[in-house]
């Protein structure tokens, strides 16, 4: 389905305000993040803002502190997965779960700072998907060392070159989409290809998309799980290499 004019839709582009927003956190194992997290949320959005965290039965007890968060905090509520695994399901799910015509997620590591959020928010207006980004001008990633940045840099430029378009953070993560565009697209993929691959189809598709400098942040605590450098690009880096080799051939 084409992108929608602006005649077709009531305004399909028009400014956001937290209640139209859903915020999704995908979690496995953040017992250390989630609650700083959601009160950042809540004090960068306000009370408007609805909370799904999706967690995928975390042996360390997230899933107990976001119960207890939402008996104090009505904005948010738990999704708990205990037959299903994966960060690219568990946003789907988030996504289907509200019921708001807007949706963003983010990494639940505090490397994504939600203080950003109404930037998003903001840039939002006359767009139908903006992201956070680590390059464009104003975007840093001091979360990652050298090795691991220069891999990612590769993956989003390999991407833009043979893909095209005018994004250069192909593997953000740190989303904010109007529903019309994620009920038609849909999340295909796993860990980061999904973003790779949503983002191509989108601008494929004529949506217009934008990029909101942040700075990524070292994980607050708790351990990664795709493992940085070497042995991350080592187990990420084919998927990726697959992603971009698909949308290419099919381009
Ligand atoms: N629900 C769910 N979340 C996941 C899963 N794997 C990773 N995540 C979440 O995905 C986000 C990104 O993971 P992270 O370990 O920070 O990846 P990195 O930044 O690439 O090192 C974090 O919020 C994780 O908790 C999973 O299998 N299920
Ligand atoms: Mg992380």
């Amino acid at each position: 389905m084409p992108a929608p004019s602006p005649e077709q839709s009531p305004a399909p582009r028009g400014p956001v305000t937290p209640d139209q927003i859903s915020v999704v956190l995908p979690t496995y194992d953040e017992a250390g993040n989630i609650v700083p997290l959601m009160e950042g949320i809540l004090k960068a959005l306000g009370a408007e803002v609805e909370i799904i965290v999706v967690d995928d039965d975390s042996p360390d007890g997230t899933a107990g502190l976001v119960r207890q968060f939402a008996e104090g905090h009505p904005q948010a509520r738990l999704v708990h997965r205990t037959t299903e695994r994966g960060l690219t399901s568990a946003i789907a799910r988030g996504i289907a779960e509200s019921k708001r015509p807007v949706v963003a997620w983010m990494d639940c590591d505090l490397s994504m700072p939600p203080a950003d959020l109404p930037r998003l928010m903001k840039a939002l207006e006359g767009r139908d998907m903006v992201l956070g980004s680590r390059y464009v001008p104003g975007g840093r990633d001091v979360a990652h060392g050298p090795l691991a940045r220069t891999l990612s840099i590769i993956i989003c430029r390999l991407s833009r070159a043979l893909l095209g378009g005018t994004v250069l953070d192909m593997t953000s993560g740190f989303m904010m989409g109007r529903r019309y565009l994620l009920e038609d697209l849909g999340l295909i993929g796993d860990y980061g290809e999904y973003c790779i691959d949503l983002i191509q189809r989108a601008q494929k598709q004529g949506y217009l998309l934008a990029e909101v400098p942040y700075l990524c942040q070292p994980r607050h605590s708790g351990q990664s799980k795709t493992s940085v450098g070497l042995g991350g690009f080592l187990r990420r880096g084919p998927g990726y290499l697959a992603t971009v080799w698909r949308l290419w051939r099919r381009s």
